[in-house]
């Protein structure tokens, strides 16, 4: 049988998206981008619903400047390079703003594009301090950045759990390494670190770094990446005898973690992320009806939610969609989200952004700990 390439399926996705599409002009096109296949897909489905929703919300009351919004999905596989290609596709075929992307090392490269292009971005989980640090000023993200959490994530292991051996682990890319040296700086020198090294994502076997790590007896695993590879960091570990917890970020806190670890290995392993939005009075609408339509919440769909609705907030209240006029507005204005109320600094980066540990239980995540707690 004759295979078809990544590239054909790629335009068959646009082709069956803008089938039966307006004109370019008769619309406003909004693009939501991130891993829609793949191992990592359940992150891009989440901001896919969650802007979705905010899109059909606002299509029921006449759209935006009296046009429909269309929503152009794109999928960049969590490739650095297919996020660039997609976003000269989008920004090709009229996109108006981005939702997206979901991996920093797909949002720093495409966020290159999107700058040239003069279109505005805002991701809902791109959480690497470098993409807010190129100054440029149609990039904004609605979640909070490593170094936030990294120091989160060390007060805890310093000052809840008063560890003095640990080991640290990375999946080398730009957001697991990333969270991992962040969290590092905060605990270097306070504690002894037995072991560091990076892991290969994709790969599926770690039972050699696993056994490696065994022998140094650590207290607390932490691992700087994304749910698949700490759910098989965190079965594999078991499989091998070690008990020792493991600590994570917010790339890990999705139930597919807990479905590829199971929820007895996974039992008890420490994830920063932000506060639960289920406790948010704002929330609990757009929660309601996420749940009824599309099942369980995940981590960053509230966040894409509000990503969508901020943008076209703001194009609203420019009163056009030229880039640079929602650019202003979208640093000039304050928001009122899901999540609250949302405003952007300088950079792009939002102004408040607290990050908590969570622990797994019985096969779900609550709420821990904050800083000061
Ligand atoms: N922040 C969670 C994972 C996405 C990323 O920043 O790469």
């Amino acid at each position: 049988m004759r295979r078809i390439s990544t590239g054909t399926l790629l335009a068959f996705a646009f082709i069956l998206i803008f089938s039966g599409c307006q004109k370019k002009d008769e619309v406003i096109r909004l693009g939501v981008a991130g891993p829609m296949t793949g191992d990592q897909a359940k992150m891009g489905t989440d901001f896919k619903n969650g802007v979705i929703l905010a899109i059909e919300e606002w299509n029921s009351k006449g759209g935006v400047l009296g046009k429909k919004i269309e929503v152009m999905i794109a999928d960049d596989q969590h490739d650095p390079k297919q996020a660039v290609s997609v976003a000269n596709k989008l920004v090709n075929d009229g996109a108006a703003g981005i939702i997206g992307h979901f991996n920093s090392s797909c949002s720093i490269p495409a966020s290159d594009v999107y700058n040239r292009s003069g279109i505005p971005m805002i991701t809902p989980a791109s959480t690497n301090p470098k993409l807010t640090e190129k100054g440029y000023k149609g990039v904004f993200r609605v979640c909070g950045r490593d170094d936030q959490q990294g120091k989160a994530g060390a007060e805890f292991v310093l000052q809840r759990l008063k560890l003095k051996k640990i080991a640290v682990i990375h999946d080398k890319t730009t957001y697991g390494q990333g969270l991992a040296d962040e969290f590092m700086k905060q605990v270097s020198g306070k504690l002894d670190i037995v072991y560091y090294g990076g892991i290969v994502q994709g790969d599926k076997d770690f039972k050699t770094v696993l056994t490696s790590i065994k022998e140094k007896k650590p207290e607390l695993i932490y691992f700087g990446g994304i749910y698949p590879e700490a759910g098989l960091l965190v079965r594999q570990a078991r499989e091998l005898g070690i008990s020792t917890p493991f600590m994570s970020g917010d790339g890990v806190i999705d139930p597919k973690f807990i479905e590829i670890a199971g929820p007895k290995p996974a039992e008890g392993t420490y994830l920063t992320f932000s506060p639960d939005p289920k406790k948010f009075p704002t929330a609990g609408k757009f929660i309601e009806t996420y749940e009824k339509r599309f099942g369980e919440l995940g981590p960053y769909s509230v966040y894409a939610y509000d990503a969508a609705n901020i943008f076209l907030t703001a194009m609203k209240e420019a009163g056009t969609k030229d880039g640079k006029a929602v650019i202003d507005k979208l640093h000039s204005m304050e928001f009122s989200g899901a999540l609250g109320k949302i405003k952007f600094g300088e950079k792009g980066d939002v102004t408040i952004a607290p990050y908590v540990v969570w622990i797994t239980r019985e096969g779900k995540f609550v709420e821990h700990w904050k800083p000061g707690g």
